[in-house]
């Protein structure tokens, strides 16, 4: 114990510290008493100067204070501790005789993905748990023990307290109208503008009551990639349209942030809640549509609009709406033809619009593949103008002669409404996804507009009466093309889409032997990048007819050997996994993605289309990342490894040519 000892003569402002006399002596001093103590120490007290008496009743005030603050937190902690420990009482079992050391507060671990250690379920547990998935999905709250580790662009996990008022926002999420979880902070002012608010899906509350289903590993090995993809295009290409990995650089076709917007999506269904909300931010903040630049209608409407659309139905922001009804309004001027049949090429900053400098035809497919988005963005906007448009376009297309049972050329003339260049008929570029979007607009519109079914049925006859034959020696089912009455075995790789959208037809109550076609047509998909040196397919293959001795079914010219990263064959496969739940699917799909990470995936960050797939040496790099990776191939790549047939319920959404999921619209 200490004793504050007199003052020495003179005066001075400090206090010097003594031991007592007792204590000097060591614990017998004790014995001398409590009253000499008492009485000493009153004395003592007397002898202080006005100001070391001050100084000492002030010391005790504070000691006092701290101690009244500090019991009651002691108490809080106190509280928090034993509700704790009740909380684990009711969760964990207890064993006889044994009592937890600690509380549990993290999840327990879970089993290690060998493979991709990187990415095991303890590095990255958020991964595993919080999924951010589409809006029936998102209704369920997410778990409490979720968030441990945050983790960096750089994929370099950091400790993050789990702390109360975190979970406090999460609670505090808001249900937005279809059901996806939106942060308060996150949600905009609905714009001034005659948005109208659309309408709550009855489905989404069955749903709400479903758990999680957990993340695989190949879901974890498409996050993983598309990681790597985003780690290059964010450092050398932010904000521009496509990255260059190799020279570390990008290119720009719209200078519009192509692949940053194509991959929005993309980044909700995977839960790349951090990157997603970065994306966002520049798009709010950077996306510039008030420029003088030439685009084609068809790309930035399936890219760019129909991008924006998928992220504003997945994530509830209305930034995303706001955008689109922007990029929306400003390609309405390539309508201003005489025939209607829009051109395709629109100056979004003039509002001009033209046809290609050498000629006044559009592309059938570009033309008939912009429907979707149009209609979708008129049913959220209330504004008719943009359904009017394009489905003008279907039934003008519908009423056309120049067809082949079905099958149709691949230009059409802006000023005569007329199909051009007649007798060449593909299912490949310039006319496939004329084919999909009749399908797929007859499921968005709850499948009753009898034109585009028809279209589509006699379509598919067409094919069949047309296109369709067997390879040698393996005799596989592919779709060649017709020009002027001659069969050619070209099969381009973007015929690939067909078998997916085939299977998507009989799935929707259309006729059992396009499931058959769709199985034979996948097979032949696969074999596509099977049958070839690096496993990944080329860009057209010609198929062999007759049977002769040492070659393969599929043939591949030097000029045809590239491949784009492209996802036809992959979005094939998501679909018949969809359908048949047949395995073998997804482990085609995995095969095609190593060999993706084998041949075209660039250390520095990012992947590159490549020239030569028959060069397991030297495959060529061609130094550019499509935005179609990003939005669609590792896409419909998580898709098919996921198990969750809600991740994306086909029957709620049809995806666009771009893959941007789209609302089927409720009956009216
Ligand atoms: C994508 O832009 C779309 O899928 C389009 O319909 C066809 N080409 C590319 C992908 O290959």
């Amino acid at each position: 114990m200490y004793s504050v000892s007199p003052p020495p003569p003179q005066r001075r402002d400090f206090i010097s510290v003594t031991l007592s006399p007792g204590e000097a002596a060591g614990a017998g001093g004790y014995n001398n008493g409590k009253a000499w103590r008492r009485r000493s120490c009153w004395r003592k007290w007397k002898q202080l100067s006005r100001l070391q008496r001050s100084v000492i009743l002030f010391l005790f005030a504070f000691l006092a204070v701290c101690g009244v603050i500090s019991y009651t937190n002691m108490g809080e902690q106190w509280k928090s501790l034993t509700n704790k420990s009740s909380e684990n009482q009711n969760t964990e079992p207890e064993v006889p005789g044994l009592k937890p050391a600690n509380p549990a507060v993290l999840p327990a671990p879970q089993k290690a993905d060998t493979n991709y250690p990187e990415l095991s379920p303890q590095k990255h547990p958020k991964l595993l748990q919080v999924r951010r998935g589409p809006p029936n999905l998102q209704i369920r709250p997410p778990r409490r023990d979720a968030r441990v580790k945050a983790h960096n662009v750089a994929g370099k996990a950091e400790e993050e307290p789990v702390q109360a008022d975190k979970e406090e926002k999460t609670e505090k999420s808001i249900i937005s109208w279809r059901g996806a979880v939106i942060e308060p902070d996150q949600s905009t002012e609905p714009p001034s503008s005659k948005i109208k608010e659309p309408e709550k899906p009855s489905s989404v509350e069955v749903e709400d009551q479903k758990e999680p289903v957990p993340i695989n590993e190949r879901q974890m090995a498409v996050i993983e990639a598309f990681r790597h993809a985003w780690k290059g295009y964010k450092e050398f290409a932010w904000g521009h349209d496509e990255l260059k990995p190799l020279s570390k650089s990008y290119s720009e076709w719209f200078g519009l942030g192509l692949t940053l917007i194509d991959a929005l999506d993309t980044m909700w269904i995977l839960g790349l809640k951090e990157e997603f909300e970065e994306a966002k931010k520049w798009v709010a903040t950077d996306l510039q549509l008030d420029k003088n630049v030439d685009v084609n209608l068809f790309e930035s409407t399936i890219r760019i609009l129909g991008g924006l659309l998928s992220a504003y139905h997945l994530s509830g922001d209305i930034i995303f709406l706001e955008k689109a009804k922007d990029i929306g309004s400003r390609l309405m001027p390539a309508f201003n033809t005489p025939s209607k049949i829009p051109y395709s090429d629109v100056n979004i900053g003039r509002g001009t619009a033209h046809p290609p400098r050498w000629t006044s035809d559009s592309t059938v497919a570009e033309v008939t593949s912009i429907q979707l988005e149009f209609r979708e963005l008129s049913h959220l906007t209330g504004d008719e103008k943009f359904q009017k448009a394009v489905d003008m376009v279907m039934k003008h297309v519908h009423s056309l002669s120049g067809k082949n049972d079905g099958l149709v050329p691949m230009f059409i003339n802006t000023n005569s409404g007329q199909f051009t260049h007649l007798g060449v008929y593909t299912l490949g570029a310039r006319a496939d996804s004329y084919y999909e979007y009749l399908l797929k607009q007859w499921i968005q519109g709850g499948k009753k507009e009898n034109e585009l079914l028809e279209d589509y049925m006699r379509a598919i006859e067409g094919v069949k009466k047309h296109l369709l034959r067997r390879s040698e020696p393996k005799k596989l089912t592919f779709i060649g093309e017709l020009a002027h009455g001659h069969f050619s075995a070209k099969m381009d790789h973007l015929v690939c889409f067909l078998p997916g959208t085939l299977a998507l037809g009989a799935h929707n109550g259309l006729t059992a032997d396009h499931m058959e076609l769709a199985k034979a047509l996948i097979e032949t998909c696969y074999q596509m990048y099977a049958q070839v040196e690096t496993g990944l397919s080329p860009e057209i293959v010609h198929f062999n007819l007759h049977a002769q001795k040492d070659h393969k079914d599929v043939e591949i010219k030097p000029a045809d050997r590239h491949n784009l990263l492209r996802p036809e064959t992959v979005e094939s496969l998501f679909y018949l996994y969809r359908f048949t739940g047949d395995k073998k699917y997804q482990d085609w799909g995995w095969e095609i993605l190593q060999n993706f990470n084998k041949y075209t995936r660039v250390p520095s960050g990012g992947y590159t289309s490549i020239n030569n797939v028959q060069n397991p040496s030297n495959p060529e790099p061609r130094d550019k990342m499509e935005s179609f990776f990003l939005g669609e191939t590792l896409k419909y790549m998580f898709l098919l490894f996921s198990d969750d047939i809600d991740l994306i319920n086909l029957d709620k959404y049809v995806f666009n040519t771009e893959a941007h999921p789209l609302p089927i619209w409720a009956p009216a």
